[in-house]
């Protein structure tokens, strides 16, 4: 069978850069479509959902296929703003290349920064797209400079710019790129900047040549081992749920069988379209129907890579009700389903308060899904109280360990496990003591001490989703002290029943806890990096308003008319900041926050309650997951 050569193309940037324009230019350079659809008119192909027509922003991540020569493009379009983030995550791991797009007259923005990091750190090939040049105060060559000092060195400008900030402005490229450069861009140790503008369709011609030679698009061993990703869930008209599958390796037939469902329709994308097969390739993405329980982030076939997380968490929740008491029970599987096509939106029940909270990533967001519960479910929800999503770091090192046949521990296995403070922003990592004898894990159970350990660090993140004080446990390393069960044969002292994975997985919870009640923990909060363009003559009363939340900003870099100021502020400031500022400035000034990490709060620890039985109060505990 004749293979194509594929190339998953992500386009990335921060709001409002042009990624939705450029995708409609691209298709219609590439005869997908026969008009370039705007999105001031909502008529573009990837802002499809109502909601995204009606504010002109991307919400949800967007495929669509066109060809250039033999190259068939997959191209996700992206959400750049950052209440949207876990859009972009989870595309982030099925990119062969990306173009990233910063604006001639915004130049790099604080999303660009954080885009390009993600990007480099999964070594994505990117070209760059520097787009508007018709606009005025398009300054491509300020642009590269702060690309340059900003992102990095290693850029080569494939042209220059002329008739700036006209409608005639135009790209003219300085001549192929040689052989050399080519594989360089291609490997991701350069990368190539087009200037031009998304809405004239300057510079696209040269741009879409570029993506064809300049990323590495690969024809699909379709013959390895079947290994593919997950990263979309949408829903079809009858609630059924779609699978945008990225195949990295192997052969997807319709029929076949996973834990999460059988596949029963399979959709390939090609030329503008997908067309109905009976068989995905490497290299293809498919949608799949008939996978009832998959997941976003779900592998199809074997894992590659485990679970990251590239970006700040959501650093805000709130309480959510419905207006009218009548729908609580239609509000819950409504806010449960959203959950699912962005696993990244936290849905807690406080089944005593009879309370559902949701974790924001912000504003925009919040209002995103009051109108898609209102328009897709008819529901009229109310958002209440927003509070800040705090983490817990241990405060020392603590160890527990659980024998067998003891009072405090009902379950057939021996557990020791050391919890330790890891560096800031490290997660929660499972190491495995070099004491250990594989062979004392219960390998019955789980075939091999790699999947043992696998699963014992999966029941080690559940465990610290609530720590001492409810909020998350993080930046720690939890080490595998002890491991023994017993046998129905064994030595009289370890005499007794086998264990399963449902003990295993009971005891690790009261374990680690015990660890991390040793150690202590300390509550932390969100700081974010806060730039305040303000104009000039409000730096006064502003600095004012920022030493008076207890912060410090560096002297304001003056800008004519606008000046910037820099600051770090916890979250619970930046709302109050935000407030602020319209009165402070006279509605002039505009506020950025980017999440830097956390800090240890002030004073006493705000405590969130649990939504999970506490492993610390063992009666409860027992009687809650049973024994
Ligand atoms: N003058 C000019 N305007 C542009 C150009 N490209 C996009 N725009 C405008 O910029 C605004 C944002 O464009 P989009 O394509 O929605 O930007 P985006 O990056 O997809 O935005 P999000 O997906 O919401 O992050 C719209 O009003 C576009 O018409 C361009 O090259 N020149
Ligand atoms: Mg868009």
């Amino acid at each position: 069978m004749l293979r194509r050569t594929l190339l998953n193309l992500g386009i990335l940037a921060h709001v409002d850069a042009g990624k939705t324009t450029l995708t409609e230019r691209l298709l219609y350079a590439a005869g997908v479509i026969d008009e370039a659809g705007s999105v001031d008119k909502g008529t573009t192909q990837t802002d499809s959902l109502a909601l995204e027509q009606q504010r002109g922003i991307t919400i949800r991540s967007a495929v669509v296929s066109f060809p250039i020569d033999d190259v068939t493009v997959n191209l996700i379009d992206t959400p750049g703003h950052p209440d949207f983030i876990a859009e972009v995550e989870r595309v982030l791991s099925v990119l062969d290349g990306c173009v990233l797009v910063v604006s001639a007259v915004e130049g790099v923005q604080p999303q660009t920064r954080i885009l390009w990091r993600a990007l480099q750190r999964l070594e994505v090939p990117t070209l760059l797209f520097v787009n508007k040049i018709d606009r005025t105060g398009a300054d491509p060559e300020r642009v590269l400079d702060e690309i340059e000092q900003r992102l990095t060195p290693a850029v080569v400008p494939m042209g220059s710019a002329a008739g700036l900030g006209t409608r005639a402005a135009e790209f003219s490229p300085f001549g192929p790129a040689d052989e050399d450069l080519a594989e360089r861009a291609r490997a991701g140790e350069l990368h190539p900047v087009f200037f031009g503008s998304a809405l004239t369709g300057a510079g696209v011609e040269e741009v879409t040549a570029g993506i064809a030679r300049l990323l590495p698009a690969r024809v699909g061993d379709g013959d390895g081992p079947l290994s593919a990703r997950v990263f979309k869930i949408e829903r079809g008209p009858a609630g059924d749920r779609i699978a945008c599958t990225r195949l990295f390796s192997g052969t997807l037939t319709v029929r076949d069988r996973f834990d999460a469902g059988r596949v029963t329709t399979l959709r390939v994308f090609e030329n503008g379209d997908t067309v109905q097969r009976d068989e995905a390739h490497a290299g293809e993405i498919a949608r799949l129907w008939g996978l009832a329980e998959i997941q976003v982030g779900d592998w199809l076939g074997e894992r590659r890579g485990g679970i990251e997380h590239h970006f700040a968490p959501p650093t805000f929740e709130s309480v959510v009700a419905a207006v009218d008491p009548a729908d609580g029970q239609r509000l819950r599987v409504a806010l449960g389903q959203l959950a699912e096509q962005d696993p990244l939106i936290g849905v807690r029940q406080d089944d005593t308060r009879g309370e559902i909270s949701v974790s924001l990533y912000g504003e925009v967001q919040r209002e995103v899904i009051e109108a898609t519960l209102a328009d897709e479910y008819g529901l009229a929800a109310e958002f209440r109280e927003t509070t800040t999503i705090c983490v817990e770091r241990p405060a020392g090192s603590g160890e527990a360990v659980e024998i067998l046949n003891t009072p405090s521990n009902p379950f057939h296995a021996d557990l020791g496990l050391r919890v330790e403070p890891a560096e800031p922003g490290s997660g929660v990592a499972f190491r495995v003591d070099d004491g250990i004898d594989p062979r004392d894990a219960p390998l019955a159970v789980f075939k091999t001490f790699e999947n043992f350990a696998q699963h014992m660090d999966e029941y080690v993140q559940v465990a610290f989703e609530e720590g001492l004080h409810g909020w998350r446990v993080t930046d720690c390393v939890v080490t595998l002290t002890e491991i023994a069960y017993s046998l129905a044969d064994g030595p009289p002292s370890r005499r007794g029943p086998m264990p399963t994975a449902r003990d295993v997985k009971r005891l690790t919870p009261l374990v680690v806890m015990r660890a991390l009640a040793q150690a202590g923990s300390a509550v932390c909060e969100p700081v974010f990096r806060i730039k305040a363009e303000v104009p000039t003559e409000t730096i006064g009363p502003v600095l004012g308003a920022i030493g008076r939340l207890g912060a410090a900003a560096t002297m304001p870099t003056p800008r004519g008319e606008l000046s910037v100021l820099e600051t770090d502020l916890r979250a619970s400031r930046v709302q109050e900041l935000r407030r602020r500022l319209p009165g402070l400035t006279g509605g002039e000034g505009v506020l950025d926050a980017e999440f830097v990490g956390y800090e240890p709060v002030d004073g006493e620890p705000p405590i969130r309650k649990r939504t999970t039985p506490d492993p610390l109060n063992l009666d409860e505990y027992l009687a809650q997951v049973g024994r």
